[in-house]
């Protein structure tokens, strides 16, 4: 019977558990599960701590709980035990154990801590090292690319090398965080941080803002598509060739393309496509390469045509306008040439 209501009080912490349990299983969205040396150095780092908090605990409630029971009082102890001041040999042991732990955990930490904070090239790449200059904005990623081209949200990188990021911040303080590859670091208007990473399988893993930032800190996601050299390559080169006059003969393609410009709906004064540089939004040169809308809608015709009439009433406080008297005609119009932005063959 009370085992029976212990386990019922811990029913709703167990809920919360399994809850959270779930929320980790579809995204690589966890450190517990490194993808890159980064991220691999931080979560071994992070065990070896936690194996000396344990062996910690371990020994001191050990002695704890065998001094409760071997020297409580007993019937029959009516006088004081005898009275001593100061242990030489136990205050050295519990000086020295203490500084041997620590150096066990200092010396890793350090040195780990030159080789995360190292950003210069590895000079045993052959290739140019990848630098992205990324600039977090309420409630989304810039990522600007040194051959000349910027993108939004989704940030590609090749695999097996690694890439060095240079973090600012245009209106707030975010943080740039990428679980699965490594630590993160804050991105603060008028200074510039630096991280860098490596993937080591090809995949997409997820990053998140990790500083509240404004009503949409929650949805502020993006995400690091690492490719094979080869196919990163082709991703640059398609990045760098492409601008927002679509080059197909396709009518309703043509007809979004004239929405999309300053003499439509004007969303190209927000978004570019093609080229560099900072805008008020994100940029589309490869939104139908991208799996989410504002990075947390899944990228479908339906959730485009609500996103584009009401974007604040699915992300609160962005800055982009709502377009409810867009036509269903002109909507159909927008969504293809929105779909036809891409660099990529899709192959998942
Ligand atoms: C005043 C500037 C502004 C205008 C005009 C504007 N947008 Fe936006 N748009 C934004 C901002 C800012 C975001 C990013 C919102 C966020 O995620 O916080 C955005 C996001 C988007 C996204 C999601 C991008 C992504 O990377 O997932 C799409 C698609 C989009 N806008 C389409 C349009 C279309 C189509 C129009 C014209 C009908 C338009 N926008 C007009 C500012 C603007
Ligand atoms: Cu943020």
């Amino acid at each position: 019977m009370k085992l029976w209501k212990t386990a019922l009080r811990f029913l709703p912490l167990s809920l919360v558990v399994l809850f959270l349990a779930g929320c980790m299983g579809e995204t690589n969205l966890t450190a517990l599960d490194p993808q890159g040396p980064q991220a691999e150095w931080l979560f071994d780092n992070m065990l070896l701590s936690l194996y000396v908090m344990a062996f910690v605990s371990i020994v001191v409630f050990a002695i704890f709980f065998i001094i409760l029971a071997r020297f409580r009082r007993k019937p029959g102890d009516d006088e004081l035990p005898k009275q001593v001041h100061g242990n030489t040999a136990l205050e050295i042991t519990w000086t020295v154990i203490p500084i041997i732990l620590l150096t066990i955990l200092a010396v890793p930490t350090i040195t780990g801590t030159f080789m995360l904070a190292d950003v210069e090239p590895d000079p045993e790449v052959e290739e140019e090292t990848v630098t992205i200059t990324v600039t977090g904005h309420q409630f989304w990623w810039q990522f600007d690319y040194e051959d000349g081209f910027t993108a939004g949200n989704d940030v590609y990188i090749p695999v097996g090398e690694k890439v060095i990021f240079e973090l600012h911040a245009s209106d707030v303080m975010h943080s740039f965080w990428v679980p699965a590859l490594g630590g993160k670091v804050d991105t603060i208007p008028g200074i510039t941080n630096h991280l860098w990473l490596e993937a080591s399988e090809p995949g997409v893993y997820k990053g998140k803002c990790a500083e509240l930032c404004g009503a949409s800190h929650a949805l502020m996601d993006f995400k690091v598509i690492a490719l094979e050299r080869d196919d990163y390559d082709a991703w640059v080169e398609g990045m760098m060739e492409a601008d927002a006059e679509p080059d197909t003969d396709d009518i309703l393609v043509q007809q979004g393309y004239e929405l999309f410009g300053a003499d439509g709906l004007g969303c190209i004064g927000c978004h570019a496509v093609g080229g560099s540089g900072t805008a008020a939004g994100p940029t589309l040169t490869n939104f139908g390469d991208r799996t989410t809308i504002a990075n947390f809608l899944e990228n479908n015709d339906e959730n485009l045509e609500e996103w584009i009439r009401n974007p604040k009433a699915l992300k609160q406080g962005n800055d982009m306008p709502e377009f409810p008297d867009v036509t269903d005609e002109e909507m159909e119009a927008l969504i293809a040439y929105l779909r036809s932005l891409s660099v990529r063959e899709l192959d998942e």
